[in-house]
């Protein structure tokens, strides 16, 4: 992840905001990162402004180190350092055309863990489904096994040291334009588009980290 520490910036897109259509819209993907994101990487630079100490660290330390900081604090870093890495592992995670599966490691993976992708895929839907309000869904690697949570807010798996593999937004902002309330559609067009190859990578970087 490029620009890691402060003052943040929002790096561009790997790709345009049409390259996800028709599974996600244009509009939807400039609105997501051309407004949403920016405004959680201005109030995290906000946040971070007065506190020197705290801006040599990396958004993951931020994240990680969230819990202990003044209430205050605590409370500006865990949603704007959560939201900048939450929406840019997501974004990165997306791609199109996309290989349609999994493959390598993570395929044996899934296999492992979920039986088939098949199921996995069902149980990754019931999970994004079951989120309540705004929140994400991830696919994240802790000990030796892959498992499937929810988060609420920007609130960000790394904070408990789980190692995220994948992850879908599903804050009524990402799908609201094109799939109006029906999360359900949104969430079967996410697998359309999920890049395979950024995946896999996560996994072989948690596995090399030993978490
Ligand atoms: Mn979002």
């Amino acid at each position: 992840m490029e620009n890691n520490n402060y003052p943040f910036k929002n790096t561009p897109l790997p790709y345009n905001y049409s390259a996800l259509e028709p599974f996600i819209d244009e509009k939807t993907m400039y609105l997501h990162h051309d407004r949403h994101l920016q405004t959680y990487i201005d109030n995290l630079n906000g946040a971070l402004e007065k506190h020197p100490e705290l801006q040599k660290l990396s958004l993951e330390q931020l994240i990680k180190i969230s819990g202990r900081l003044p209430k205050q604090l605590q409370t500006a870093v865990r949603n704007n350092a959560g939201g900048v890495y939450n929406h840019r592992f997501f974004f990165e995670g997306l791609t199109n055309p996309a290989k349609g599966e999994p493959y390598g490691r993570l395929a044996q993976a899934i296999k492992q863990c979920f039986t088939d992708y098949e199921n996995f895929k069902t149980e990754f839907k019931k999970a994004a489904l079951s989120v309540f309000g705004s929140g994400y869904a991830w696919l994240v690697y802790i000990r030796h096994q892959l498992k499937i949570v929810t988060t609420p807010n920007q609130n960000s798996p790394i904070e408990q040291g789980l190692c995220p593999i994948l992850c879908i937004d599903v804050w009524e902002h990402a799908y609201y334009l094109k799939h109006y309330n029906l999360r359900a559609d949104y969430i079967d067009d996410w697998f359309n588009i999920i890049n395979w190859d950024n995946a896999e990578q996560n996994l072989i970087k948690c596995i090399k980290n030993k978490r």
